[in-house]
Formats: structure tokens, C-alpha cells, sequence
């Protein structure tokens, strides 16, 4: 209920009694006692209406009637045009037949309502409004109307913006406003950033590592790596698949091997094991061990026998000033002088180291 008495205040135009100066966009104006009554005798009402525009409308209700008379003689409502230059009168209406619709050229006229000391009527009742052209407001603000067009990364969306025809609104059957209400535009956007998945660098150059021997040909592991940076991965991507390192096996060659020995063949005595002896072959150093019993003879350049049969006795270590060698039926025994003593050999006994001239 309340909501219509609202609706019936803002939309009812607002109706003016008997002559006033009205500065309204719309309203009505009527005779008195209209619709209820016949108008009074004698009774003059004029209304100077302004509206902010280039020209009124007035709209007569159908239901009309004023004492009718050879050119409106008696009583009649009268509508003038007012501008600077003076009023102009538009039409003077008497009768049974409504005028209708009158558009006046003009944002100020005048209504005057006449009756006679004679007859009366029904009387009349006319809404006016100014005729106001469209026009628009300014654009709103953009908002998007669309979505992004890439998931990630830099895509487009559309945005829309629009204006109403409300600056002024149209009215009295004035022109809409021309042109769109609204309008788009395609701007850039990026809801996340794309994942990034790693990808490899080319290998390195081969790095040799460490030569198997310190002269002569070997072989070395040769390392060569590469780094999951073209593209480094990121925003979420994938680490670059595989080996970041690989070896490869070459042969390495260093400064040419000292010659141990100048001639294949020759031998040469083994420290501390007199049953063993050295002997060049293919400049190499080949320790070689004299057969059971047999040790190595310099001189002789051969293995001999240790001991001769049948025979006991001791014999000096050729390799140790400590020990000595006991012999027992062709075989023989390693034996260490007692803590002190050393074997001297021309006594053939252990005696006081001070006693004895050891060179080992
Ligand atoms: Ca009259």
C-alpha cells in the first residue's frame, strides 16, 4: 500500500489549482470542479507555465466541454505562446471537441481558463509537458564482460562500459538518445603466469680427470656436464629429465717412463730377501723368486743353493746383520741372534753387536 501511494506521488503529475506561475517539467492544469462538475460562471484562471526546454506539450483530455459560442465569445481556454518578443496566441478552444494535442514551440506559455456570467460546462483538464531531447550520461566505468582468453600467461577479455539516457532523460516526446548505451573494449589480462619446464644446456667440453699412471700411457675418466637452465623451470614446471653429468674413458699420456733398466736380461739382487732377484724385462723391474732352497747369487748370476747337502752348519743372512742361516741336511733355517747380538760371520756365532761390523 504504501509503495502505490509512492508510485502515485512521483508519477501523478502534480495538479495546480485556479492560475499560478508554474516552473514544472509536467502537471496538469483543469478547470474548476473538472471531473466532478460543471466549471463556475465568472471565473478566470490563468497558469504561466515555464519549463526547462525547447517546446511544451499539452495533451486535452478527451473529455471536453466549454460553452460553445461564435469564436469562443463566452467562456474558453486559451493557450498563449510567451516569449521575449511577447505573447502569441496559439489557439482559443471552446466546444465539445478536445483540442488533443498541442506542441507549442516554446518553453513558457500561458493557459487561461474564461467563463461568462452564462451557461457552464464540464469544463477541461490538460497535462503539459516540456519536450526534452535525450541525452546521455558519461560513461560508467569499464567492468569485464568476458573472461580472460588464456588459462596463464597473456591473454585478451573483453570489458564493457555503458551510459544511460538520463542526462537529461527524454520526455514530452523528445528524442531518445542516439548512439550505443553501452561499448567494449579488449584489454589485456594474465590470471597466473604459464609453468616454465626445465630444459638442458648444451654439454660441456670434455674435463680430462686424473691419468691412471703418473708416466708413460694410461687411461682417465673424462666428465662433461650440462645444467637444466634453458629454461630454468619454474612457475610450477618440470625439472629437466636425465643425467646432468657424463664420462667418457681415454687414454691419457703422460711424460715418457725413467728406463728402470737400460737392458732386457739383467738382473740385479732383491733387498732383504736374498731368495728373490730383480730382472729387466720390457723396461720394467720383475721381481722374480729363485726355486725352494735356491737363492739369488750375484755373482753367479744364477740361483744356487742355499745350503750343501749333508751338511750342518750356519752361514750369514746376506740381507740381515741380525740373523743368520742354520743349515740342516740341505735345507735351511731363517734364525735371529738373541736381543743384543748380531751373527758375525767370520766366528760364526752370534756375539755383542759392538763386536760386530754390520753393513745391514
Ligand atoms: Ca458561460
Amino acid at each position: 500500500m504504501f509503495l502505490l501511494v509512492f508510485l502515485l506521488l512521483v508519477f501523478t503529475p502534480p495538479i495546480f489549482g485556479c492560475g499560478e506561475k508554474i516552473t514544472a517539467q509536467t502537471g496538469q492544469v483543469k478547470s474548476p470542479n473538472y471531473p466532478n462538475g460543471f466549471y463556475p460562471s465568472n471565473k478566470d484562471c490563468i497558469w504561466d507555465i515555464t519549463v526547462s526546454g525547447s517546446s511544451i506539450k499539452l495533451y486535452f483530455e478527451s473529455r471536453f466541454g466549454i460553452e460553445v459560442a461564435r469564436g469562443c465569445g463566452y467562456d474558453y481556454v486559451q493557450v498563449h505562446s510567451l516569449t521575449s518578443r511577447g505573447a502569441s496566441q496559439i489557439g482559443k478552444y471552446c466546444g465539445s471537441q478536445s483540442p488533443g494535442t498541442i506542441t507549442i514551440s516554446s518553453n513558457h506559455i500561458r493557459v487561461k481558463f474564461h467563463s461568462d456570467s452564462s451557461a457552464t460546462d464540464k469544463g477541461f483538464s490538460a497535462n503539459f509537458s516540456a519536450v526534452v531531447n535525450g541525452g546521455w550520461s558519461d560513461w560508467g566505468d569499464y567492468t569485464d564482460s568476458g573472461q580472460c582468453s588464456n588459462t596463464c600467461g597473456t591473454g585478451t577479455k573483453r570489458q564493457t562500459r555503458t551510459r544511460q539516457c538520463d542526462n537529461p532523460a527524454p520526455l514530452g516526446g523528445g528524442s531518445q538518445c542516439s548512439g550505443s548505451s553501452s561499448e567494449d573494449q579488449t584489454v589485456a589480462c594474465k590470471l597466473r603466469e604459464c609453468p616454465v619446464h626445465g630444459g638442458w644446456s648444451t654439454w660441456s667440453d670434455y674435463e680430462p680427470g686424473q691419468c691412471s699412471v703418473s708416466c708413460g700411457t694410461g687411461y682417465q675418466n673424462e666428465t662433461s656436464s650440462r645444467d637444466c637452465n634453458n629454461p630454468t623451470p619454474s612457475n610450477g614446471g618440470e625439472d629437466c629429465q636425465g643425467d646432468d653429468v657424463r664420462t667418457r674413458e681415454t687414454t691419457c699420456s703422460m711424460d715418457p717412463c725413467p728406463r728402470i733398466c737400460e737392458l732386457d736380461g739383467t738382473k740385479m739382487p732383491y733387498a732383504r730377501d736374498f731368495t728373490k732377484y730383480n730382472e729387466c724385462q720390457d723396461n720394467q723391474l720383475v721381481l722374480k723368486t729363485c726355486p725352494y732352497k735356491y737363492s739369488w747369487d750375484q755373482n753367479k748370476q744364477k740361483c744356487v743353493k742355499v745350503c750343501p747337502l749333508f751338511v750342518v752348519k750356519s752361514l750369514a743372512d746376506p740381507n740381515d746383520c741380525y740373523k743368520y742361516i742354520q743349515c740342516v741336511w740341505g735345507f735351511y733355517i731363517v734364525m735371529s741372534c738373541p736381543s743384543g747380538t748380531a751373527y758375525a760371520a767370520d766366528l760364526k756365532v752370534c756375539k755383542h753387536v759392538r763386536d760386530v761390523q754390520c753393513q745391514y
